[in-house]
């Protein structure tokens, strides 16, 4: 893996610890850290022993957002731009073949709520605060927040988020399904890890396939999620993997996944 300035990585045996890392702007997201976080899923790509990711960040922040001192310096074309970028590394995210967990241990505002909202799932630590602000600086969200805090919380959360700014703890996140769990600051990486390994010791193909068909069905209807949840099913049966699981089973041993 490169040397990036702005993100530090970790692999714990089949797990990746993503880390973003700028933490005297509380890891503010800019055209900087976005192009090393695009050349980081190239290379994560390239690597297929990764099977799942976590994301986090460095210090008392997840991400408090896209960068404001470099957004107060953009025309509206280069805003454009800089939205579009960021949805397009974000939705990269959000289809990686492997499971991606944010591990939300501070600030996650604005873009920073919008990263971990394009992640699988979140996972909370006590004192994180999430919200999209923007609207209080006199701008959108613009890294797919109108778009996927809706699909997660439903359009009348959503729209109570947004419209208002409002920070809001862990706990009411909770309750509105942005996140779903809270642990203590201490056992939060610990949890998410022991999660992420147990995630990882299933078939990496099967898992793949699965997160899919979940993002399938909701980018289209429940009709042609189902007939997609077929094609991938048999798709799956096609695999070395599925002999493998089955025939584990049967012989009552753990199944060998292999990095196929
Ligand atoms: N951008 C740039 N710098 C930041 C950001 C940010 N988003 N957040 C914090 N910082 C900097 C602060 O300016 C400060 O720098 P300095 O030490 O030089 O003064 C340093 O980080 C530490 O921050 P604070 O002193 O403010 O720390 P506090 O603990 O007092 O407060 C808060 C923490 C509450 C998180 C506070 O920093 C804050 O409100 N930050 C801004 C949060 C915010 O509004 N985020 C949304 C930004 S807009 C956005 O994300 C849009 C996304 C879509 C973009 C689409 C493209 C156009």
């Amino acid at each position: 893996m490169s040397d990036f300035k702005f993100l530090l990585f970790e692999k714990q045996d089949a797990v990746g610890v993503l880390r973003i890392n700028r933490p005297e702007v509380l890891n503010a997201l800019d055209r900087s850290v976005l192009a090393e976080l695009d050349c980081f899923l190239d290379e994560l790509e390239a690597d297929n022993a990764v099977r799942v990711l976590v994301i986090t960040g460095s210090g008392k922040a997840f991400v408090a957002g896209a960068d404001i001192a470099a957004m107060s310096r953009m025309s509206p074309l280069e805003g454009r731009e800089f939205s579009r970028y960021g949805q397009k590394v974000f939705d990269r995210i959000e289809n990686l073949a492997i499971p991606v967990i944010a591990a939300v241990n501070g600030y996650a505002l604005g873009g920073g709520c919008e990263l971990a909202m394009a992640c699988d799932l979140r996972w909370a630590g006590e004192k994180a605060k999430l919200g999209q602000p923007e609207v209080g600086l006199g701008i959108t969200p613009g890294f797919a927040g109108t778009q996927r805090l809706p699909r997660i919380c439903g359009p009348a959360v959503a729209k109570e988020m947004i419209y208002s700014g409002a920070v809001i703890d862990s706990q009411k996140a909770l309750e509105i399904g942005l996140v779903s769990r809270v642990l203590s600051q201490d056992n939060l990486m610990e949890e998410v890890l022991k999660f992420a390994r147990q995630i990882a010791a299933q078939s990496p193909v099967a898992v793949a396939l699965a997160k899919a068909a979940i993002n399938k069905g909701f980018d289209s209807n429940f009709q042609t999620g189902s007939k997609y949840e077929a094609e991938v099913f048999a798709l799956a049966m096609s695999h070395p993997q599925c002999k493998e699981g089955m025939s584990a089973f049967l012989e009552k041993r753990k199944p060998d996944w292999k990095n196929e």
